[in-house]
């Protein structure tokens, strides 16, 4: 059976339900076409046949429970046979910042003895460029069926922002791309289907450069804030004072430091582009040292702070990688305790998304007990409803550590807080 445009709307099995699949999955469903989720994890399977969510995320759960309730979206832990093939499971990076592309590749064995001729097979996961007209039609040749003669392959790469996951799924644009003309038309015909933006056809290199060009491009804009940020401290400024400024002229537009770039996506992706292009990839490559020294930068401020005091204890707020979810994977957050610890600092964490965590989560009261610092890495909402004073009276010392500047430093400094800031 042929994949046309009038056919679209039939069965696609979409392998791997996490941040990216499960929203697409339940986003294809609730347009029309029957999906059936995999997932290895029997939890993650288990929790989807029930129409629930088993990460934070604003929408989602109405979105799963209603494509579950049309009867639409199913979940199992084996590959089955279907019309279109979507592989969205993680491509992480091994110790040396290669590619790990174990995962892509055994999705891909899973639907070698399910394939039949017209199917489409199409890989959202990040990955290498090659990747696509290269490991995964070498693995789909295995069923004996070849790729663009009597299979449809393509590579979509996702672009969604964890913390506004279904807004941007409808409204970004997407960049499809094929190993032939044919895969990528059919494979955008599916993606119009339920985006609002412009989907663009091209070839799956160019797709899967793209993608890690946008990633590249965000952690080399940080990492010149964080460089900003700790040159202007070398001259008693504040980096983001500095940076506010710089963005009033009309050309200039910063982003902002931070204690490190987390996520699964960006402190990972740009070194694809690195193990590709070594000696190309210059300023990739300096974008992601910079961006990986910064916790322990925070970590030697924090310390530097504490000098002379015995003992001394922080309370830690926030872990996860970024404000409002619940993930707390490549936090710098991590690095940061860990090198207080090294340094015989005693760590309190409060994380009021994230649910499991390295390091005991503690309450908030437990945690500024007798305390010398609130560090603050992670800018949830929750942290601006604390009263300073209340905070200060269980404190041994009254030092607060800002490094997303979203706390009110005149509020905390009028508490009798010494406030610090990137
Ligand atoms: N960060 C800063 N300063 C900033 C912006 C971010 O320090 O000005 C830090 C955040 O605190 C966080 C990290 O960078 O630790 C990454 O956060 P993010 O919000 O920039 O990005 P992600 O990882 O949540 O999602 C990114 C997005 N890519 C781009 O914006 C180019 C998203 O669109 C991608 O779909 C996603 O990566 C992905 O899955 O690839």
């Amino acid at each position: 059976m042929d994949i046309g445009a009038d056919s679209i709307g039939q069965h696609i099995c979409l392998l791997g339900l996490g941040y990216v699949g499960l929203p697409t999955a339940a986003m294809l469903a609730v347009n029309g076409f029957r999906v059936t989720g995999v997932d290895l994890r029997p939890e993650v399977v288990q929790a989807v046949s029930a129409g629930e969510v088993p990460i934070e995320e604003v929408g989602l759960n109405v979105l799963v429970h209603a494509a579950v309730n049309s009867g639409n979206l199913c979940a199992q832990t084996t590959t089955c046979p279907a019309d279109v093939f979507i592989i969205a499971v993680p491509t992480p990076i091994d110790e040396q910042h290669r590619a790990n592309l174990s995962y892509v590749e055994s999705a891909a064995r899973s639907i070698v003895p399910h394939l039949r001729r017209g199917n489409l097979v199409v890989l959202e996961s990040t990955v290498p460029p090659g990747t696509t007209d290269g490991l995964l039609t070498d693995t789909l040749k295995e069923s004996g069926l070849r790729p663009g003669d009597d299979l449809l392959v393509a590579h979509c790469p996702e672009r969604i922002l964890p913390g506004s996951i279904l807004t941007e799924l409808v409204k970004n644009d997407r960049v499809v791309g094929g190993i032939d003309q044919r895969s990528a038309e059919r494979a955008a015909a599916i993606y119009r289907r339920i985006v609002e933006g412009q989907v663009f056809v091209t070839t799956a290199v160019v797709a899967e450069l793209t993608k890690l060009v946008e990633n590249a491009s965000r952690d080399v804009g940080i990492a010149f804030a964080n460089e900003v940020a700790r040159i202007s401290r070398e001259f008693g400024a504040d980096g983001r004072e500095v940076i506010g400024l710089a963005n009033r002229h009309p050309r200039v537009n910063i982003l902002s430091p931070g204690p490190g770039v987390g996520g699964h996506c960006i402190p990972v992706d740009p070194w694809f582009l690195v193990d590709v292009a070594p000696r190309l990839a210059r300023l990739v490559r300096t974008a992601r040292e910079v961006n990986d020294a910064q916790p322990l930068w925070v970590a030697e401020r924090t310390i530097a702070e504490l000098k002379g005091i015995a003992d001394p204890k922080v309370s830690v707020w926030g872990v996860a990688y970024k404000p409002n979810v619940d993930d707390a994977r490549e936090t710098p957050a991590l690095h940061v305790l860990e090198a207080l610890k090294a340094n015989g600092v005693q760590v309190s964490v409060v994380d009021f998304h994230v649910k499991r965590f390295r390091y005991q989560l503690d309450d908030i009261e437990a945690s500024v007990t007798d305390a010398d610092c609130v560090l603050l890495l992670t800018d949830h909402r929750e942290f601006s409803f604390f009263e300073p004073a209340a905070i200060g009276s269980r404190m041994r010392t009254r030092i607060l550590f800002d490094t997303r500047s979203c706390l009110s430093p005149e509020r905390w400094e009028s508490a009798g807080f010494r406030v610090m800031t990137l």
